[in-house]
């Protein structure tokens, strides 16, 4: 299986909007693990675990948000809505001693899914810099 590296400079680097697996994954034509949801955000487990603890968190409605870069100020309530989710499903997780939130963006940042997502990790002490 390619790294995460690979995988993020093969994928596309879309500035359209076009579908990824994460409708797929918000539709549930493809099974994940869900540990959240609401009518705005879904938070599911990663399927390639960095830590004993790692959620994606994304809007529902991708609404050309396919990465950060493409933020708009129309997008401002559901980045705060994702972010102050995140601290939910923490809370919900157990991670009391602190968690990291990461969010790529674009190939040089490693995204390889261009739906925006916000990567929750813990469980595990972190380092820095990050690779
Ligand atoms: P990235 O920031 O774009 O690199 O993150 C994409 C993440 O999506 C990555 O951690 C993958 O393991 C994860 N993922 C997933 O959980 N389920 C999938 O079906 C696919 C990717 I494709």
């Amino acid at each position: 299986m390619a790294s995460e590296k690979e995988a993020a400079l093969a994928a596309a680097t879309p500035s359209d909007d076009s579908p990824t697996i994460f409708d797929k994954i918000i539709s549930k034509e493809i099974p994940s693990n869900v540990v959240f949801e609401d009518d705005k955000v879904l938070a599911f487990r990663d399927i390639t675990p960095q830590g004993p603890v790692h959620i994606l968190l994304i809007p529902k409605v991708r609404d050309g948000l396919t990465g950060l870069s493409k933020a708009e100020e129309k997008h401002i309530d559901i980045l705060g809505r994702l972010l102050y989710t995140a601290k939910l499903v923490a809370k919900q997780e157990g991670l009391a001693e602190g968690f990291r939130i990461v969010i790529n963006d674009g190939p040089q940042g490693c995204q390889s899914v261009y739906h925006i997502h916000v990567h929750l990790i813990g469980g595990r002490q972190m380092n820095w810099p990050p690779g």
